[in-house]
């Protein structure tokens, strides 16, 4: 069976105001701008051949748009995540009935504790953030059910991984070098972001374009550099709650 490029998200939910934040001072969510700016990446997606399968939104659950962190998509099944923050459990098992849509389903339960966010899979490796929010054993968990080297990665500058490196294409990553040591990426091609735009580093790439916040444009520059299409996409009310471009979406690659 054929299937396309799968995303599923979730709109801000009405409670999003309350969502966990690394920096607190700041100025407050604008709550119907989320929902604009989430729309708008919901018709960018779209518009990049990706089928979006827009869930719910969960008002128990504030962090809850920021559904990446709910699972880990393995090569012919998914893993449902256990999340150390106590206001993000019980999100994860919202999530069970759209995951077993397209996959076997698996949980992950205490005391494994991994948010999706800390696991990004660049060619036949799976790097695992070790995280405030992701302990070593999630490296053994996630190894159960997998024969690709899980690879574990400090994690000190940054909430996840992924805040931190992204993949832009196969083969070429970009990394923040002020919140994540690169080293353990030597056998990777990488360029680092511009000097203080360290939220660059969360981008997203759909069917070869890539999604990068918007307002860093050196970063961008740079990026435009080797060939790469490059969208830029507001996403400030995301970035108030440390979310960025990956965490509002799992992606479900296309099936031929
Ligand atoms: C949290 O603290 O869990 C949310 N406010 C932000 C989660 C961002 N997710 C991600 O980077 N994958």
């Amino acid at each position: 069976m054929n299937t396309p490029l799968t995303a599923l998200v979730r709109p801000p939910a009405a409670t999003f105001l309350q969502a966990l934040s690394r920096h607190k001072k700041q100025v407050p969510i604008d709550f119907p701008l989320s929902l604009r700016q989430h729309r708008f990446y919901v018709e960018t997606l779209v518009s990049l051949g990706v089928k979006v399968d827009v869930l719910e939104p969960l008002d128990a659950f504030p962090d809850s748009t920021f559904i990446e962190d709910n699972a880990i998509i393995l090569d012919d099944m998914a893993l449902l995540t256990s999340m150390s923050a106590t206001s993000r459990r019980g999100e994860t098992l919202q999530l069970k009935a759209a995951m077993e849509r397209h996959y076997k389903v698996e949980i992950l339960e205490p005391p494994v504790f991994v948010d999706g966010g800390d696991v990004l899979q660049v060619g036949s490796k799976i790097f695992v953030g070790q995280s405030t929010r992701t302990n070593s054993l999630a490296v053994e968990a996630i190894a159960k059910f997998t024969r690709r080297p899980v690879v574990p990665i400090a994690v000190n500058g940054a909430l996840h991984l992924k805040s931190a490196v992204s993949c832009l294409t196969g083969e070429l990553l970009l990394i923040d070098p002020e919140k994540l040591d690169p080293a353990p990426f030597e056998d990777h091609s990488w360029i680092e972001v511009a000097h203080g735009e360290s939220n660059a580093a969360n981008c997203l790439t759909i069917n070869g374009t890539v999604l990068m916040p918007s307002g860093y444009p050196e970063t961008r520059a740079l990026v435009e550099k080797r060939g790469l299409e490059v969208r830029a996409m507001p996403v400030s009310e995301f970035e108030k709650a440390d979310g960025g471009l990956t965490c509002l979406s799992i992606l479900i690659p296309k099936r031929t």
